[in-house]
């Protein structure tokens, strides 16, 4: 592509870094190749009465980084508090993920919301070629692409968002989703995870709107047009494969095989997130133990849960259940030399992270909802072809419309799901190594440079 990549995100990551994963893998990927610049939130909070030396009168931090430049800006304790914690955090995340009872709707979020996403405009704007070509990422950016068409920008501009999109009657519990949704339409693009989500943006446009659709498929609304697809994010498989070749990797292997010797290694590595599905897997867990009491002594579940999002009160509340339950299932069936659940609130190092994964003979990836979920790609890239391990996986996450060869989960089920993860423990070689070997076909065609390209062609075409 000769036109300059811009891409927009909350936060911004240095591309020759070894990032923390998830979205900074797949932009850091998207830049690198084709060079351009990476616009965001600087991740600081500044006091405006206190300001630290200026980055210019622009206000914006301009870095190179290889061929990126890395251009964020300073967020305000009120905005940080109204856009990101309030309205990104606190209104959109919940909801997107069918979160209702999680919302919290307070009026000023909305303004917060509003008012960053008008000054990332304004800083953007200067910054701007005309043969750019803006690709806007998730949630708490819905709206720039309307603010930057009301300061008058014509590049072509894409939208992907990275969770999911819910069914119209939760969406349209946002006091503001017509305003949100109308948003849409100043894009070239609009890319989501799944066909689920797909379909579910036909419905709200279909009822809400009402919107029709074009025999090209675009969707005519608001006297304007919207052009929609599925893009399911993938991974880099091939760099994914080099770090588990790594020193780090293959230490953190050699010690949890020396360590859980003779044990069958269940893990999960999650943000420490209620959408992640942490509680009810670890019931389900528990009820393996109940249920198949063969695996007390045998079987071992390594939780991570990285920490995430500290600040927001609904995170704390599921970071006090997981350890309640954690150390209840530890109470109840550990023994002095048996410990059925390691849990771990720490971010382990991502070279570390595919030794984790060779280790495991069953990963439970069992969200309750979840627009993709890569760690389920991650895991299936770190296994041995010659001995597999085993997808338990969530119906939710939207994952499971590409892994038909997953051993499919309701996360809300813990009884199926201790079902599920006994016939994983038992599975025999021979279909293990099939099923791997369909799932290895899958995020190898399907990963994160086919994402990236088939976006970006999309646009271009668009
Ligand atoms: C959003 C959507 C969508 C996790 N713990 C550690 C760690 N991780 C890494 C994983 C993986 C990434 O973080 C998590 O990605 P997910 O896809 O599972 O989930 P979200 O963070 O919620 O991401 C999601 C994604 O965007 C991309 O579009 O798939 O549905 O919610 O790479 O490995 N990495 C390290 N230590 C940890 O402890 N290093």
């Amino acid at each position: 592509m000769a036109n300059r990549l811009v891409v927009v995100s909350n936060r911004v990551a240095d591309p020759r870094k070894t990032a923390a994963g998830g979205l900074a893998v797949a932009m850091g990927d998207a830049l690198a190749s084709s060079g351009g610049m990476w616009f965001g939130w600087s991740g600081q909070v500044i006091d405006p009465n206190n300001p630290p030396p200026s980055p210019g009168p622009s206000g914006v931090h301009v870095h190179k980084a290889g061929n990126v430049t890395l251009a964020t800006v300073d967020l305000t304790a009120d905005d940080h508090q109204a856009y990101y914690l309030g309205y990104s955090n606190g209104v959109l995340w919940p909801v997107f993920h069918y979160r209702l009872d999680l919302a919290d709707f307070e009026a000023g979020y909305i303004d917060g919301y509003r008012r960053v996403n008008r000054m990332f405009a304004h800083k953007l704007l200067p910054l701007l070629r005309d043969d750019d070509v803006i690709w806007v990422q998730d949630y708490h950016l819905i709206p720039l692409a309307a603010e930057l068409r009301a300061l008058g920008c014509k590049q072509r501009i894409g939208f992907f968002l990275h969770i999911p999109l819910p069914p119209p009657q939760i969406l349209s519990a946002i006091p503001a989703h017509e305003w949100l949704m109308r948003a849409l339409f100043a894009y070239d693009l609009v890319g989501v995870q799944s066909q689920t989500d797909l379909s579910h943006l036909h419905r709200y446009l279909a009822s809400e709107a009402p919107a029709e659709e074009a025999a090209d498929g675009r969707l005519l609304a608001y006297g304007r047009s919207l052009l929609a697809a599925s893009f399911p994010i993938g991974i880099d498989v091939d760099e994914f494969v080099e770090i588990g070749k790594g020193a780090e990797a293959r230490e953190l292997y050699g010690k949890m095989r020396e360590q859980f010797a003779g044990k069958q290694l269940l893990v999960g590595v999650d943000r420490l997130d209620y959408s992640k599905g942490l509680p009810h897997r670890i019931r389900a867990f528990r009820h393996l133990l109940e249920r198949y009491p063969d695996n007390r002594g045998s079987s071992t579940l390594v939780q991570v849960a990285s920490p995430s999002r500290e600040d927001v009160e609904a995170y704390h509340e599921i970071r006090r259940e997981l350890e309640g339950l954690c150390g209840a299932i530890n109470g109840d069936y550990g023994d002095i030399d048996w410990v059925p659940i390691h849990y771990i609130h720490r971010t382990v190092a991502r070279k570390r992270l595919p030794g984790l994964f060779q280790a495991g003979r069953v990963a439970l990836v069992t969200p309750l909802r979840d627009g993709m979920n890569l760690v389920a790609k991650e895991f299936i890239a770190s296994q041995d072809a010659a001995d597999p391990g085993v997808l338990v996986l969530s119906r939710f996450a939207g994952a499971a419309e590409q892994f038909a060869d997953a051993l499919p989960v309701n996360p809300y089920d813990t009884q199926a799901t201790a079902e599920a993860i006994q016939a994983a423990l038992a599975m025999p070689l021979a279909e293990r190594q099939i099923r791997h070997q369909r799932m290895l076909e899958q995020i190898r065609q399907f990963d994160v440079h086919w994402w990236r390209k088939s976006f970006l062609e999309t646009l271009m075409e668009s």
